[in-house]
């Protein structure tokens, strides 16, 4: 087992891994940005190192800059968190040619699940079904026009290099498509470095549901379950849930196997998650690979009762899984509410400084991951996520009650917070039902009523 490792992110997910090596019994060091000097995380840290100024490019993104402070501290790996450099194949790649662990997939691993187009292939050759489409990349327009012909519309053109819904564009006939796609590739060269794109059908109102899959790097996947994260605004999540509220025992089943055959096929060493979407008429199909821990993990740890961290770390380590796939029992319902920083009236625009109350509710069944703290100032260079709230209950209505609750209890004075959005949609007789899909609050939030 490792004895020290470094931390290469910030806020609630390095405190969460602090707490997950004090467990283990592993010193931590922590980097920081001028811009976070007050964190809570590095109080709790064994070590503190600056790594640089407020923008996350200086700081929190430097490869060399982090590179140094594992050299200077003498540590044996680095867990990268969620964003930043958690799926940075060129990261992984330089922490192995330093003999640094990183606690995380391999870098080919990373490497071919980022290029989406190539994850395709790979589910594909594991006989994981995926959304109809071209076979890889498309080359030109006339190539595109083709392969929508036979796909037929509405169809979605995906940068290859893109994901999480970056680099996407919708084409519901054959002038959009010929417009579209030069503009799709376009758009990925710019963002992405990368003009690669491929077609998919356009599935819509799909659910998305999303697994957990633990991989030692001895070959050993198993699955923890899914999760339901149906619930986002333009691509951001905010409301998650396990078990999903709309499948089946049936097609949960099958979701997670084929989750597994992917894991596999992938070579994917790690915690990670396996993405799907699900049409109305209950086909799934494999959308992307996130070779990260992720924000929502927190949901499965509840249900299953796994420290997914720890696991991570373990697996890191060279241990292989001891945990068995017949060992995983799901228990209840879990719900986490990610609460940000916003003011859901204007837009959602940011809303960082001065948190001059946070006071974070408790009571059975509640659990509350966040850095923040009365008199905490919340910096305006990063996201704007100041607590994730997750309840576990025996059922999903009494799940929805305590989180009604929970949220009424929070007391947080000084920035506008998301908390009476989250409350409407916990309210909304459509989530009551378990009858919502991705589309569901950007139709709510353009109706002037909601029930
Ligand atoms: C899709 C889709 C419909 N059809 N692919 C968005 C994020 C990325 N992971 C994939 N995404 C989608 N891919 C096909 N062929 C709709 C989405 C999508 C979506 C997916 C999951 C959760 C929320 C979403 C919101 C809008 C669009």
């Amino acid at each position: 087992m490792f004895r020290r490792i470094l931390i290469a992110n910030r806020g609630e997910i390095a405190q969460r891994i602090i707490r997950a090596c004090k467990e283990l019994d592993i010193e931590t060091v922590a980097v920081y940005s001028e811009a976070d000097a007050d964190a809570l995380y590095l109080r709790q840290a064994d070590e503190t190192i600056c790594i640089g100024k407020a923008a996350s490019s200086a700081s929190y993104l430097d490869i060399p800059s982090i590179i140094s402070a594992a050299e200077i501290a003498d540590v044996e790996a680095i867990h990268p968190g969620y964003g930043f450099l958690a799926e940075n194949a060129h990261f992984a790649e330089v922490c192995r040619s330093c003999q640094i662990g990183f606690i995380g997939p391999s870098p080919e691993t990373i490497a071919s699940v980022g290029n989406k187009a190539r994850a395709r292939e790979i589910a594909i050759g594991a006989k994981v079904p995926v959304v109809p489409g071209s076979d890889g990349p498309v080359r030109d327009e006339t190539d595109a026009v083709r392969v929508a012909q036979e796909i037929g519309y509405p169809i979605l053109i995906k940068a290859s290099s893109g994901g999480g819904g970056r680099g996407m564009r919708v084409a519901s006939n054959e002038p959009s498509m010929k417009t579209g796609f030069r503009q799709a590739q376009a758009e990925a060269k710019a963002a992405f470095g990368d003009e690669t794109v491929y077609l998919e059908k356009f599935v819509e109102r799909p659910r998305h549901i999303e697994v957990q899959i633990l991989g030692d790097k001895a070959g050993n996947v198993i699955h923890l379950g899914e999760r339901d994260c149906s619930i986002q605004r333009r691509h951001q999540k905010l409301i998650e849930e396990a078990p999903s509220p709309s499948i089946s025992a049936k097609l949960r089943d099958k979701i997670a196997t084929a989750a597994i055959r992917m894991a596999k096929a992938a070579d994917y060493h790690n915690a990670g998650t396996v993405e799907f979407l699900v049409d109305s008429e209950d086909n799934f199909y494999f959308i992307e690979v996130n070779a990260r821990i992720q924000v929502e993990h927190t949901v499965t740890e509840m249900t299953t009762g796994v420290d997914l961290i720890q696991q991570q770390i373990r697996m890191a380590a060279g241990e292989p899984l001891k945990l068995r796939q017949k060992d995983v029992t799901p228990r209840g319902h879990t719900i986490e509410c990610r609460i940000n920083a916003e003011d859901p009236e204007k837009d959602f625009q940011p809303s960082p400084g001065l948190l001059k109350t946070f006071v974070p509710p408790g009571g059975p069944g509640v659990r509350v991951d966040s850095h923040c703290f009365s008199g905490y100032r919340i910096p305006p260079h990063y996201d704007s996520m100041i607590a994730k709230l997750l309840v576990h209950r025996n059922t999903r209505e009494e799940a929805i009650a305590t989180m009604l609750r929970a949220l009424g209890e929070f007391v947080i004075e000084g920035p506008k917070t998301t908390i009476p959005f989250l409350m409407d949609i916990l309210e909304h007789s459509d989530f009551r039902r378990g009858n919502h899909d991705t589309g569901f609050v950007e139709r709510y939030y353009n109706l002037p009523s909601k029930r």
